[in-house]
C-alpha cells in the first residue's frame, strides 16, 4: 500500500522540483507530495473528501503551501455517506495518488494536503472540534449539490430527516452551551449526537466555535452551483432560525454575521470515477497498490472570491484566480461547461456511447453540444474578464473528446434532476424572456426526459437512473397510458415538465419551448429499435 514508508526513501521532499522523482517507469513520471505532510499541521475542514476535492481544492493548497513553505494548511477530510474513503485513505497516512492519464505518459503526483480523515457517524465530536478550533481557517465543502438538501425553492428542506436529527442535536447543544459544555480531557465536547447532515455538522461546529472562541472563520462552498457561498449562508441562517429563538440570546446571529464569511466560487477539472485500469497504471508507476488513487485531466481552474474573514491559504500562488466577483466565471462554467456535459450525457447514453469522449466523436452529438453552447448559452452571458467565449467553447469540447480520462456519460448523467435547474433552466429562462426558445438546451431536456424514461440506449442496453428523485422521477414517466405499445407517449413530455421539483411553472406552461421539448422527444423515442 501507498504510505509513508513505501516513499519516504524514494521521495526527496527538498527536491526543488518538489521531489519530482523519475522512478525509471515505462514513461511516466512520479512527484513526491510538495511539503512534508509530517509538519503540516490542520487548518483546514472539508465536508466532502470525495475524488474531486481530493485531484482539485487538495492539490492547489499543497502546492500554495510549498511555494510559501506555510506548514498550517493540513486538512481534515470528512467524508459524509460512508467510511469507504476512510478506510481507503487511513492506512496510507492520508497520502494519495492523482493519475493525470494524458494523451501520452500517465503522470502522478502524491499528494500530502490531506492529513486527517472522519466520518461523523463515529468523528462527530471530533469534527466538530476541529471546526471550533481557532487554529482552522476555512471550512470548505463538496457535498454535490444533492448534499445541500434544498427544497426546489432553494430553502433548506427543515423535513429532510437528517436535518431533523442535527436541528434536534443542535437545539440539545445550544441548551448545553448556554450553560457549561461538556468537555473531555482534551477540551473537546463529550458524547455528542452523529451528524448526519453537512449543513447540520457546520452550523454545530460554527456555533461549538462561537461559544468557545469566536474566532472568524470562512465557510467555502466548492460545489457547482449558482452563487454558492449565498446559497450556504442562506441555509446556515435557515437552519439556526428553525432552531433558535430569540429568547435564547446566545448571539449565535450577530456573530455569525460580524465574524463568518461565505465567499462563492468555481472549480473546475474533470475527475473521472477510479477504475482498476486506473489503480494499475499508478501502480507501474510506483511499484505500489493507492486504494485512495484519484483521476484528474491536466486543466485545472479555481476561482475564488476574495472575501475571508482570517487567513487563507495563498492559493493564487498555485494558479487560483482571486476576484471580487466570480459570477461571470461562474456562469460561463456552469452553463456551457456542465450544461453540456449534460447534453451529452444523456444523448450520448443513449446512443450508447460509454465515454464522453465518444459522444462528442459523434458529429450529430458535437453539432447539437456547438448549438446549446454558441447558440444557446453564449448569448445569456457577459464574458468573464479576457476570455472569449467561442474559444472557451472549443476549449471545453477539447476536454470533453480527451479519451485518456475516461470519463463515462453515465457518471454525467448521475443526480439530473439536481443538475438541470443549474446547468441548463437558467439558459431557457433568459432565452425564453429574450423572445428565443433554445432549440439546445430544449434538445437537453429532451434526452434526459427519454433517458429517465425508457432506462435504456436506442439499442435496449440498460440505462441506470441514479437520482435522489428516481422514484418520483419513474412514476411521473410510466403515466396511465405509457408503455411500448402506446408508442410515443404525448402525455411523457407534460407530466415530466409538470414536477415542480425539476422544472419552474413558467416554464412548463411556455408553449413555444414545451412544443420544441416534445419535438425532441418524439425524435429520439422513435430511435428506439423496439
Ligand atoms: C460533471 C462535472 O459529473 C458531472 O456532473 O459535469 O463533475 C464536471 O466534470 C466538472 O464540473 C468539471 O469541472
Amino acid at each position: 500500500r501507498l504510505s509513508f514508508a513505501t516513499l519516504a526513501s524514494a521521495l526527496d521532499h527538498s527536491g526543488p522540483d518538489h521531489g519530482a522523482l523519475d522512478l525509471g517507469a515505462p514513461s511516466g513520471t512520479v512527484a513526491g507530495p510538495a511539503v512534508d505532510p509530517h509538519a503540516v499541521t490542520i487548518g483546514i475542514v472539508h465536508l466532502g473528501v470525495g475524488a474531486f476535492h481530493r485531484a482539485h481544492q487538495a492539490v492547489v493548497t499543497e502546492d500554495a503551501a510549498a511555494a510559501t513553505g506555510e506548514t498550517t494548511w493540513g486538512i481534515l477530510g470528512v467524508t459524509q455517506r460512508s467510511t469507504t474513503v476512510l478506510d481507503q485513505l487511513a492506512p496510507q497516512d492520508g497520502l494519495y495518488g492523482v493519475l493525470t492519464p494524458g494523451p501520452d505518459a500517465p503522470s502522478l503526483r502524491i499528494v500530502g494536503s490531506v492529513r486527517d480523515v472522519a466520518f461523523p457517524g463515529t468523528d462527530t465530536a471530533r469534527i466538530l472540534a476541529a471546526i471550533a478550533a481557532p487554529t482552522t481557517h476555512v471550512v470548505s465543502l463538496t457535498v454535490t449539490e444533492k448534499g445541500y438538501r434544498t427544497r426546489p425553492d432553494g430553502a433548506l428542506d427543515v423535513t429532510d430527516p437528517d436535518v431533523v436529527v442535527d436541528q434536534a442535536a443542535f437545539r440539545a447543544e445550544i441548551d448545553g452551551t448556554s450553560g457549561a459544555t461538556v468537555h473531555d480531557e482534551h477540551g473537546h465536547p463529550a458524547e455528542v449526537v452523529p451528524a448526519r447532515s453537512p449543513i447540520g455538522l457546520l452550523v454545530r461546529g460554527l456555533a461549538l466555535r462561537y461559544a468557545e472562541s469566536g474566532a472568524p472563520v470562512t465557510v467555502l462552498s466548492c460545489d457547482n452551483i449558482v452563487r454558492n457561498g449565498h446559497v450556504v449562508q442562506r441555509l446556515v441562517t435557515q437552519f439556526i432560525e428553525a432552531v433558535v429563538t430569540d429568547d435564547d440570546s446566545t448571539g449565535l446571529r450577530t456573530w455569525l454575521a460580524s465574524c463568518v464569511t461565505f465567499p462563492c466560487t468555481v472549480v473546475d477539472r474533470i475527475v473521472p470515477a477510479t477504475t482498476d485500469a486506473h489503480r494499475a497504471a499508478a501502480q507501474a508507476l510506483t511499484g505500489v497498490r493507492d486504494e485512495a488513487l484519484v483521476v484528474g485531466e491536466p486543466f485545472l481552474q479555481w476561482v475564488v472570491e476574495d472575501r475571508f474573514a482570517g487567513p487563507r491559504p495563498a492559493w493564487e500562488r498555485a494558479g487560483a484566480t482571486f476576484t471580487d466577483d466570480v459570477t461571470p466565471f461562474e456562469q460561463a462554467k456552469l452553463r456551457m461547461l456542465n450544461g453540456t456535459h449534460c447534453l451529452l450525457a444523456y444523448l450520448g447514453a443513449l446512443a450508447g456511447h460509454r465515454f464522453v469522449a465518444d459522444a462528442v466523436a459523434d458529429p450529430d452529438l458535437a453539432a447539437a453540444a456547438r448549438e446549446l453552447l454558441l447558440d444557446d448559452v453564449v448569448p445569456t452571458l457577459v464574458a468573464p474578464p479576457g476570455v472569449d467565449l467561442a474559444e472557451y467553447a472549443e476549449s471545453i469540447l477539447r476536454r470533453f473528446a480527451d479519451p485518456s480520462t475516461g470519463h463515462t456519460t453515465v457518471q454525467v448523467a448521475i443526480d439530473g434532476s439536481t443538475k438541470l435547474p443549474i446547468r441548463l433552466l437558467g439558459t431557457v429562462a433568459d432565452r425564453l424572456a429574450a423572445g428565443s426558445v433554445p432549440n439546445g438546451a430544449a434538445r437537453a431536456v429532451a434526452a434526459w426526459i427519454v433517458f429517465v424514461a425508457r432506462g435504456t440506449t436506442f439499442a435496449g442496453a440498460p440505462l441506470v437512473l441514479d437520482d435522489p428523485l428516481a422514484p418520483v422521477l419513474r412514476a411521473a414517466a410510466t403515466g396511465p397510458d405509457a408503455g411500448p405499445d402506446t408508442g410515443p407517449d404525448a402525455g411523457l413530455v407534460a407530466r415530466m415538465l409538470a414536477l415542480r421539483q425539476v422544472f419552474p411553472a413558467t416554464l412548463a406552461e411556455h408553449a413555444g419551448f414545451r412544443a420544441t421539448v416534445e419535438l425532441h422527444v418524439t425524435e429520439l423515442l422513435g430511435r428506439f429499435d423496439t
